[in-house]
This record gives structure tokens, C-alpha cells and sequence, in this order.
């Protein structure tokens, strides 16, 4: 069924792609590929890129027309797209092509052709398949923006299948690149503010030890998340972040996910800590934020304590 798609793809009459709303590196990463391996081809993202396409179609200069009233023309080749629901388009599938890796989804069955192969860890791996049937070699650009897609969608190799890291190897080999330089692509450069939170963030840094865990607090004026997760690189396994905002506060916590699996959920102490504060406090169990009115300083210190109460309990607990 590949190659029918590929026959159509080549046939000419010009083709859209189109991708599913706030498109992923995958997707754009596949789309990309069909752009350079086939003529007459644009890229229509009617819901717009994430924050990693388009870093990553910035630095390889793909075209992609974003919004819902870009314009399609000639025939549609759905990529990466898990149902019609994620493309924020009225559109007829009966005159679309789909080629997908998510679960099967049955509202794709009146497509015209629909290509699911959920054994596939990226959409990616599945486009590279179809270059190499049509005896179509990608490019170096190509071969980076597919290796980009695969290391995506498996989470850097975490969720990754043996078919992935071949396919990404055999990427690799092509033209000589490497996994630094896929990953290059998709890293956000962080602001100076942002970095100069986080160093602010380790400065008036507080912990305490409980058995071999660490739980931090700190205080900044801003980017409380983005200084809560280097806290934890730092060695904290949870973390607490607060801001002072005139009479209110904004505190925002993270775990690891080890924390988490041992039983830890954020949102829940937060949520605690909430009521018996009159604030409102939630989330996961792994991030989760509290805001309100109060002193930061003691709102984080009371955030603390009852993580290093929860931490003795399944401490306690683990051991009985
Ligand atoms: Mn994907």
C-alpha cells in the first residue's frame, strides 16, 4: 500500500500534506521528506507547529502554510495524524490518503487510502520505508529531520523499538551524521531571564535530607517550573518554586519520576496544603502549582514539610 501511495504521490497533479494540529517533529519532520522526494508538494499545518517544529522547520527552511484557511490544492496526504478530529479542517476523507502510527482508528476507514502501521514507533520510520521502496535516497536534510522525528516520538530512544534504532542507524549512515546533530535541531535556546532565574533559583536554594531523598525550596520572581526542573537536576527529588506578586504568591512544584512511581503525587499535597491554607492548590503527580493569597516564604515552608512528612510515611511504609 506504500507503493500506491508513492505511485499516486508521483503522478502528478501536485499533492498537500497535511498535519495534525500543533504538529509535532514527526510529522513535520515526514512531511518534509514527501516535499523533497516528490513534486509539487506543500505543507499545510491548519493547526500550527509546536515549539519543536518549527525550531526544527526554521533550521531546515521547510515552507509550511499554518492555519485553517491556508490553501489546498491537488490531492491530500495526511500524515502522522491519529483521527480526522486532529486536523481543525472541514475535510473530505474520502479523497484522502493517511499514513499514520498511532492505534488504528476506524474513523480513517472511509479514506481512500489508509496506511497504519502502529508497530512503528514514529511516523519517521514509516516515510523512510517508503523512500527506500521507491528507490528514493533522502538528502542529508531529510535524513536529519527524520532521525529528529524518530528521537521525538520515542522520547530519545526511551520508548524505542529495535526497528526504530535501525532505521535511525541506517539515517545515521546515509551521510555520515550524527545523534548530536539531530538533537541540535529541536533544542530551544533558552532565554538569558530564563537562565538567570535558574541561577538565582540555586542561590537561595534551601533543603533538607530525608533518608536518601532531598526535598528543595526556592524563591524567584519568575520561570518557577523552569526553575523547579533544574532544581531536580541539580539533585533535588522534589521541588518547590515560589514567587511573591504584591499581597499573592505563585509556587510551583516538580518530582521525579521515581518519586512519582513511589507514590508521590504533587497535586494531592498541594490540593492539601490548599485547604488547610484557604488556597488553591493542584495538579499532577509529578508537577502541580499553588497560588493565593499569603507569604510565599511560609507557604513554601509549609509545602516542604508536609513533602518531608509524605516522604517518612513511604519511608515507614516501605520498610514494614
Ligand atoms: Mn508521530
Amino acid at each position: 500500500m506504500l507503493s500506491e501511495i508513492a505511485a499516486e504521490l508521483e503522478s502528478g497533479g501536485g499533492t498537500t500534506v497535511l498535519l495534525h494540529g500543533n504538529a509535532d517533529p514527526d510529522a513535520l519532520a515526514c512531511a518534509f521528506a514527501i516535499s523533497r522526494a516528490f513534486n509539487d508538494v506543500a505543507i499545510v499545518a491548519p493547526g500550527g507547529l509546536d515549539r519543536l517544529a518549527k525550531v526544527l522547520a526554521q533550521q531546515l527552511g521547510v515552507d509550511v502554510a499554518q492555519g485553517s484557511d491556508a490553501p489546498i490544492k491537488g490531492r491530500i496526504l495526511v500524515l502522522d495524524t491519529s483521527g480526522p478530529d486532529q486536523i481543525p479542517l472541514d475535510l473530505d476523507h474520502s479523497a484522502a490518503m493517511v499514513i499514520d502510527h498511532h492505534a488504528r482508528n476506524h474513523a480513517w476507514d472511509d479514506a481512500r487510502i489508509y496506511y497504519c502501521d502502529d508497530s512503528k514507533s514514529s511516523c519517521a520510520e514509516i516515510i523512510y520505508e517508503l523512500l527506500r521502496e521507491t528507490g528514493k535516497n533522502p538528502d542529508r536534510d531529510v535524513a536529519l529531520a527524520l532521525m529528529t522525528g524518530i528521537l521525538t516520538d520515542t522520547g530519545n530512544f526511551r520508548y524505542a523499538r529495535p526497528a526504530s534504532i535501525i532505521a535511525f542507524a541506517e539515517l545515521m549512515e546515509l551521510h555520515g551524521t550524527g545523534t548530536d546533530e539531530a538533537i541540535g535541531l529541536v533544542s530551544l535556546d533558552m532565554d538569558l531571564s530564563e537562565r538567570i532565574s535558574q541561577l538565582r533559583g540555586a542561590q537561595r536554594l534551601k533543603y533538607w535530607k530525608v533518608g536518601d531523598k532531598v526535598v528543595a525550596i526556592s524563591q524567584g520572581s519568575a520561570y518557577e517550573a523552569s526553575v523547579c526542573k533544574a532544581l531536580l537536576h541539580l539533585g533535588a527529588d522534589i521541588a518547590f518554586v515560589g514567587s511573591q506578586r504584591g499581597d499573592g504568591f505563585r509556587i510551583s512544584a516538580r518530582a521525579t519520576s521515581d518519586m512519582v512511581r513511589a507514590g508521590v503525587h504533587l497535586g494531592k499535597l498541594l490540593n492539601g496544603v490548599g485547604s488547610e491554607t484557604s488556597n488553591g492548590g493542584g495538579g499532577h503527580p509529578g508537577a502541580a502549582g499553588i497560588s493565593g493569597v499569603g507569604d510565599v516564604e511560609a507557604m513554601l515552608n509549609i509545602s516542604a514539610e508536609n513533602a518531608i512528612r509524605l516522604l517518612k510515611e513511604l519511608e515507614s511504609s516501605g520498610d514494614g
